[in-house]
């Protein structure tokens, strides 16, 4: 997102034309603990573009300290397994009180964002509750987690059966979502995790019917057939696709998808019915992250 923000502005003064970027996230990470909404996608985008978040660790705020969430741990109410610091949870405070109050998720998402300014229209993908949950078989048998106790406590190590999308089927796209894919320029599916990161937001219905009308270009998340950062490997052999630039490219298919960046280690790439580009894919500073995304909407505008 950063490096799209540069190559945009950078582009938006040349055309002299002020491009905005909407930004689809996912809640099917979100979890409610002590009472509190988590959103950690979100907070995530809002904390990362607005300069609160932990640099080193890519998700909370910087700066942070964890008495409240011991005193929880204390009481039983918070599992020790999820770090929830103090600066963070002023957010999820202030986002339960404006949910308490009857305020929709992208109300409150606005909200927030006042403050952090992160410089990017936030929309959640939907303002209904929905829930990723991983079915897994251990001790205790087969039964579902949620996606946070799978991820964080058993860091993706529990082999997924599957995951469930609980809600998704009657959830509706939040307002402005489809409206800003209608009008935009183009979409861009980032790196994220195919299957519990922008899976969860096409299964929200509509949305991947809308961006079918639409041109999509993705930056693949596998290089070399590993993942960059994160755990999509452990998901992607869940709903049995391989870890590849290729075979996540043909899981998301050429009606979706129009182009795709793949690492120069991937050249060799192919997938039928998709404009595959090869450029370095690894984000080591601004200057290549924003080289990727200046790639992306020069695909887009081809594409177009
Ligand atoms: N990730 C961890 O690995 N451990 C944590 O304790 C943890 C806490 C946490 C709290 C708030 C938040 O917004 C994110 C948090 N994350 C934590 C990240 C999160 O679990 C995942 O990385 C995302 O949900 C995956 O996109
Ligand atoms: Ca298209």
């Amino acid at each position: 997102m950063r490096g799209l923000k540069t190559a945009l502005g950078a582009e938006a003064a040349e055309a002299d034309a002020g491009d905005t970027i909407t930004v689809i996230g996912n809640t099917g990470d979100d979890i409610t603990l002590a009472g509190l909404r988590v959103c950690p996608d979100l907070d995530t985008v809002m904390y990362t573009l607005g300069g609160g978040i932990n640099e080193a660790q890519g998700w909370g705020r910087a700066r942070e300290s964890f008495t409240v969430r011991e005193e929880l741990v204390s009481y039983g109410v918070l599992p020790d397994w999820f770090g929830l610091g103090d600066r963070d949870i002023a957010t999820h405070i202030v986002r339960a009180q404006m949910m308490a109050a009857g305020y929709p998720l992208s109300a409150v998402t606005e909200a927030l964002c006042d403050r952090w300014q992160p410089g990017v229209r936030l929309l959640p993908m939907t303002d209904d509750r929905v829930e990723t949950h991983v079915v897994v078989d251990d001790d205790a048998g087969r039964r579902a987690i949620h996606f946070q106790e799978w991820w964080v406590r058993h860091r993706a190590a529990l082999p997924a059966q599957e995951f469930v999308e609980v809600g998704a089927e009657s959830a509706k796209p939040a307002p402005g979502v489809l409206e800003a894919i209608a009008a935009a320029d183009f979409v861009l599916l980032p790196p994220s995790n195919p299957v519990v990161s922008i899976g969860t937001i096409l299964a929200v219905p509509g949305i991947r019917e809308a961006m079918a009308q639409t041109t999509v270009v993705g930056v693949s998340p596998i290089i070399s057939g590993a993942p960059v950062r994160g755990m999509a490997d452990a998901c992607l052999s869940a709903i049995g696709v391989e870890t590849s630039a290729a075979a996540v490219a043909a899981h998301y298919g050429p009606e979706l998808l129009d182009g795709w960046l793949v690492d120069v280690a991937d050249s060799d790439v192919q997938v039928e019915g998709i404009e595959v580009r090869s450029l370095p894919l690894y984000m080591h500073d601004p200057e290549s992250t924003s080289a990727i995304a200046a790639a992306a909407i020069e695909l887009a505008q081809e594409l177009r």
